[in-house]
C-alpha cells in the first residue's frame, strides 16, 4: 500500500481523532456525587481558539537550547507531567497555558501532585492508559492508576483551577491512526503525552510548533532537560510507540528539516486551517 502523504494524514487525524473530555452527565459518572467536580463544558469550547501554540516536549535536548523567548511568544504553551519552568526559563520559557499529565504523575508519591506548586498554573488535563475498548464503565473499574481518586482530592484543594480528564477514546483513536499508517504491528499501548498534547493543540490553534519532539542537533541521551538521568528510551520509546509517533509527526511537518536540526522545531497546521 502507498504511504499516505502529510495532507492525507492531517485529514485523517482531523476526522478520526476527537478531543472529548469527561463531563458530569456521562455514564457511569452521573451516578456519583463527585461528578459535579467535572467541568460542565468540554475543553474545546472553554479554551482557545488560539493563533499560535507551542508544545514543549520534556526532552533533554532542550537543555541549552535558548528557546525560552521563542516559546513564550506563542499565544498558548503546553507542557507535560512534572516538567518545570522555574530555573529553566532561558531554554523552555515560563508560560504554561495547559499542563497535560498522566495518571502516574497524579498518583505516585514522589510527584507530590496534591501539594506541589508545579501543577497550579494554567489548565490541567489528565489522562490514563485505559483498556482498548475505551468503554467508560470498564475503564472506571480498571484504571492504570487511581486517576479519579486523585482528581477528586485535587479539585477539593484547588476548586478554581480548570481541570479536565481526557476521554480514553482519544488515545485509542490516535493509536489506530499510528497503526494504520505503519507497515509493521506496533505495541498496543497508548501514545505518549507528547503526541496527545500535540493533537490536542492542533484542535485549539491555527499553528502549532512542537519543540524537541523530533530531536535537533542537540540530540542527547539525557532523558529530560530538568534531570541528569540518561536513558535513550525516553527519546526512542519503550512502553509508548514513540518512534512511530515521531515518524507520523515528521510526515506532517510543514517546516523545514533545518528548523528541526537547529531548533528542534516542527510546524503543524491547526485542524481548522486544513481543508479535507
Ligand atoms: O517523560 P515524559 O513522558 O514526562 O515526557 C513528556 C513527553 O515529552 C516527549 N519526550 C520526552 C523525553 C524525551 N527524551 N523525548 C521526548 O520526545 C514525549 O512525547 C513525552 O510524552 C508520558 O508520555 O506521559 C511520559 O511520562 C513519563 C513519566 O510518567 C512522567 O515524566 C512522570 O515522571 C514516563 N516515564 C516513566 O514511566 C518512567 C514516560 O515513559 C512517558
Amino acid at each position: 500500500r502507498q504511504k499516505r502523504s502529510g495532507p492525507e494524514l492531517l485529514c485523517q487525524l482531523k476526522e478520526m481523532v476527537k478531543i472529548t473530555t469527561l463531563m458530569p452527565e456521562m455514564e457511569p459518572f452521573n451516578k456519583f456525587l463527585w461528578a459535579s467536580q467535572l467541568p460542565a463544558k468540554p475543553l474545546t469550547s472553554a479554551l482557545g481558539p488560539f493563533k499560535t501554540c507551542a508544545v514543549v516536549s520534556s526532552a533533554g535536548s532542550l537543555r541549552n537550547s535558548g528557546l525560552g523567548k521563542e516559546i513564550d511568544a506563542h499565544d498558548a504553551v503546553v507542557r507535560f507531567n512534572a516538567a518545570p519552568t522555574l530555573g529553566f526559563e532561558k531554554d523552555v520559557g515560563s508560560k504554561t497555558t495547559v499542563r497535560l499529565i498522566n495518571s502516574q504523575v497524579m498518583a505516585s508519591e514522589d510527584h507530590h501532585f496534591l501539594s506541589s506548586s508545579l501543577y497550579s498554573s494554567g489548565t490541567l488535563v489528565a489522562w490514563d492508559p485505559a483498556p482498548f475498548s475505551s468503554d467508560l464503565n470498564e475503564w472506571y473499574n480498571k484504571t492504570d492508576y487511581p486517576i479519579f481518586k486523585q482528581y477528586q482530592q485535587y479539585r477539593k484543594l484547588h476548586p478554581q483551577q480548570p481541570f479536565y480528564i481526557l476521554h480514553p477514546s482519544m488515545e485509542w483513536q490516535l493509536w489506530k491512526r499510528l497503526q494504520d499508517n505503519m507497515a509493521e504491528p506496533i505495541q498496543k499501548n497508548p501514545p505518549s503525552s507528547g503526541l496527545l498534547g500535540t493533537v490536542l493543540m492542533m484542535s485549539l490553534c491555527d499553528v502549532v510548533h512542537v519543540y524537541e519532539f523530533l530531536p535537533s542537533r542537540r540530540r542527547t541521551e539525557l532523558c529530560h532537560y530538568y534531570q541528569n538521568f540518561k536513558d535513550i528510551a525516553c527519546t526512542m520509546g519503550a512502553y509508548h510507540p514513540l518512534l512511530y509517533e515521531k515518524n507520523l509527526v515528521k510526515r506532517m511537518n510543514k517546516g523545514s528539516d533545518n528548523d528541526i536540526y537547529n531548533f528542534g522545531r516542527v510546524t503543524l497546521p491547526g485542524f481548522n486551517t486544513v481543508n479535507c
